[in-house]
């Protein structure tokens, strides 16, 4: 079984100076691009939206950044306008290594409907192929890093547990965006409490 490297959403709209900017995200980079020969395939997560997503406040009439509705039956935080597919936004960080990343999953495109997970929506309704591609190259170890840890990071580890793989998060290769200061932390033991190694 191979051990394969998730790097999640290391995208210019989560890094400083990004339209939805994590906190000291670019520290995560070199660490990422140190160690991504120590597995035997690395795929990436890219968050990929349509401009007018149900997940931008922008969207909505009298709304703000960080206020909650309800999203076609779902909860949804609104968030700044980001990562707009084909945007510098949405681009990966010039300085993350994308020379040995071997397939890229786009999520987040149905305006209906928002993705933190690499694997699925929030509702689980569309999966983005990466479960069938991870069990087309026989992985059964994935460890996830990147943007942002409270978030897609989070979901991303969580589903890929629930899916049967066996999972670590880096804590090095992560930094969380932390609307509430102690998110980082509450989401550390929320991964920890379903058998995810963190570390
Ligand atoms: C993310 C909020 C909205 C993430 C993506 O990559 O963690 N967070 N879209
Ligand atoms: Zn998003």
């Amino acid at each position: 079984m191979k051990n394969c490297l998730i790097i999640v959403d290391v995208q210019n709209d989560f890094l400083p100076g990004g339209a939805l900017a994590v906190p000291n995200g670019d520290e995560v980079i070199p660490f990422i691009n140190s160690i991504q020969n120590q597995y035997d395939l690395v795929v990436a997560t890219q968050d990929w939206h349509p401009a007018n997503h149900g997940s931008f406040a922008a969207n909505h009439p009298d709304r703000k950044p960080g206020e909650i509705i309800n999203l076609n039956g779902l909860q949804q935080i609104l968030w700044p306008t980001h990562c707009v597919q084909n945007s510098l936004g949405a681009k990966f960080s010039e300085k993350l290594r994308m020379d040995i990343v071997q397939k890229v999953f786009v999520k987040g495109t149905d305006p209906g409907i928002d993705s933190y997970s690499g694997f699925y929506d929030n509702g689980k309704l569309q999966s983005t192929g990466l479960h069938n591609y991870l069990q087309s190259q026989d992985v059964g170890r994935v460890t996830v890093v990147g943007l942002a840890a409270d978030y897609c990071v989070k979901f991303t580890a969580i589903d890929a547990t629930e899916l049967g793989y066996s999972v670590k998060v880096l804590k090095q290769g992560t930094r969380a965006v932390n609307l509430k200061p102690t998110d980082f932390e509450q989401s550390i033991l929320e991964m920890k409490s379903v058998g995810i190694i963190v570390k």
